[in-house]
């Protein structure tokens, strides 16, 4: 595929050698008994079986429909089980799904569908008062699909067709899906899975995570983000034979009663929901005994309520500092407290190739702190159509610098001790600072904007925008920036939480911004 870096000749040669990748690829997945539960959204259960014909009959409807292998299909949907069945479709078609979350809006999913040329777009009906109808009148795709009352497109119901023929199937290096990157620029980048890269991904981590077939995995993060899909989430959970239950969200009097009555075994959570959870068991009173792992990842997990959970929720926790891009760190399932609570975690494949560097891009001395750099069998060699970005983003010999700031201690765990690159991560949800003050930026009042996180106890951090205004204009307050970004079609996760106006901003010896002392300026406020 065009825009697609490949890993280099010897290291992919030596990739397959040593069993990383294989050639199963992404519509493989589906792996346990026939009439084994596979998938329970609400009162509806689906067995392999069941799942895996609808998958093949979805497929077939996907091909009567135009859509063909190497196609690109922008995917926007909740947790149910149309985003199950349409991933499996597309990826057994060989069309690679883009996973856009359910928040994303006409900004993010416009720029996704022109970047990649996209044939298709699949979408729910609306997201309570947002019509995803409304908007997809405006893309430029040729194909609309909606699962649920879809006006004048395509109802997915409707893809189906008697799958006469297996389709071609793709080869292993191709790509499977792309998924979003946080993004540090003005634009969210893409970011090209392989079939092979992926399936090794969410292999590996079942095996490090201990799925087997008896596994009952809750679903509360968005099923597109690559956390609850592949690490080892859905995904994983179908190679390995276990039950997937998908909840709308992580809000315990949605989630608990789920655990009780499904008997889920684990469950991947950010940061701000086990929080939550932690505190909800004081007043709510379903039986969780079921559980035995907590996943937790996203943004830094601190110690003392790491050290919490097993007590409180009554199951194991696990960190895991994992990223779209590729690299994923465990802590293992016997690794010592100490190392469970107080770090993020070490690489899952022995082939993950870890560099600490400080800004010179010399490796700093072990257990000092620097930036991470990485190479392996799942990680990208380079973002979709972007190589302007890539140039920055990748060392010469094909290391992705990560912009977090991590400390190795001499098991290989890793401590992240911060981030260098110029993003929030509110609770999870990665905000690129760039990005937001573009838009900021092109409000009639605002002369400058720049964006900043700042630490909060729930979020970890929450999204401050500074801002200069022109001359003889009034300070917009929050609503009303909330209602111009809305207008502008921006996902309400990136919108500020707090407004702070200016003369001017402190600057870096080289003339940039200084984020730090805009960040000292709150502290010190
Ligand atoms: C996961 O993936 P993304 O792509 O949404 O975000 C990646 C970034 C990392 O570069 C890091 O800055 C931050 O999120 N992060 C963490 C963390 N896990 C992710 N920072 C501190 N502690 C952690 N445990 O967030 C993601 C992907 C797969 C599995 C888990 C998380």
């Amino acid at each position: 595929m065009d825009g697609v870096t490949a890993w280099p000749a010897d290291l992919a040669a030596r990739y397959e050698a040593e069993g990383y990748w294989s050639d199963r690829v992404l519509g493989g997945v589906l792996r346990g008994a026939p009439g084994k539960t596979a998938l329970v959204t609400g009162d509806d259960r689906l067995t392999y079986a069941e799942l895996y014909l609808r998958a093949a009959r979805t497929a077939a409807g996907f091909l009567d429909l135009g859509v063909r292998k190497g196609d690109r299909v922008v995917v926007q949907l909740p947790n149910t089980a149309a985003f199950v069945v349409t991933f499996l479709a597309l990826v057994r078609v060989g069309a690679a799904p883009i996973l856009a979350l359910p928040a994303h809006r006409e900004s993010e999913i416009r720029y996704l569908c022109e970047l990649a040329e996209a044939s298709a777009y699949v979408c729910a009906d609306r997201d309570g008062d947002f019509d995803y109808r409304a908007m997809a009148r405006t893309l430029p795709v040729e194909h609309v699909v909606v699962d649920g009352d879809a006006a004048e497109f395509t109802p997915l119901a409707k893809v189906d067709a008697e799958p006469v023929a297996e389709p071609e199937p793709p080869a292993p290096s191709d790509v499977g899906v792309f998924l979003l990157s946080g993004g540090t620029t003005g634009l969210p980048k893409l970011i090209p899975r392989t079939h092979r890269d992926y399936v090794y991904n969410l292999e590996a981590s079942a095996e490090v995570c201990g799925f087997t077939s008896s596994t009952v995995y809750l679903v509360v993060l968005p099923a597109a983000h690559n956390f609850a899909l592949a690490c080892p989430g859905i995904l994983g959970v179908f190679a390995t034979g276990g039950t997937v239950v998908l909840a709308p969200s992580g809000s315990p009097d949605e989630a608990f009663p789920l655990i009780e009555r499904e008997r889920a075994t684990v469950c991947a959570v950010v940061p701000p929901i086990a929080l939550l959870w932690l505190d909800a068991v004081t007043w709510q009173d379903e039986d969780l005994s079921s559980l035995q792992l907590l996943q937790v990842g996203g943004a830094k997990f601190a110690a003392e309520r790491a050290a919490e959970v097993p007590d409180v929720l009554g199951c194991q926790v696990q960190q895991v500092f994992g990223m779209a891009e590729g690299l994923l760190n465990y802590t293992r399932l016997d690794d010592p407290r100490d190392l469970v609570e107080r770090t993020q975690g070490r690489p899952l494949s022995p082939a993950d190739e870890i560099r600490v560097v400080d800004a010179d891009g010399a490796q700093v001395a072990p257990g000092e702190t620097g930036e991470l750099l990485t190479r392996g069998p799942y990680t990208l060699r380079g973002y979709y159509r972007a190589p302007e970005h890539n140039a920055r983003s990748f060392t010469p010999d094909g290391f992705y610098r990560t912009g977090d700031l991590v400390r190795r201690l001499p098991s290989g765990h890793l401590i992240v001790e911060g981030r260098e690159k110029d993003q929030i991560n509110r609770g999870g949800d990665k905000i690129s600072a760039e990005e937001l003050e573009g838009h900021l930026l092109a409000h009639p009042a605002i002369h400058d904007a720049a964006v900043v996180g700042v630490p909060d106890p729930m979020m970890g951090e929450r999204t401050c925008a500074f801002l200069i205004l022109r001359d003889g204009e009034k300070a917009p307050d929050l609503r009303d920036i909330k209602d111009f970004l809305r207008t502008r079609g921006v996902a309400a996760y990136k919108f500020p939480d707090r407004l702070e106006t200016t003369d001017t901003f402190p600057r870096t010896p080289v003339g940039k911004v200084s984020k730090k002392a805009l960040t000292a300026r709150i502290h010190s406020s």
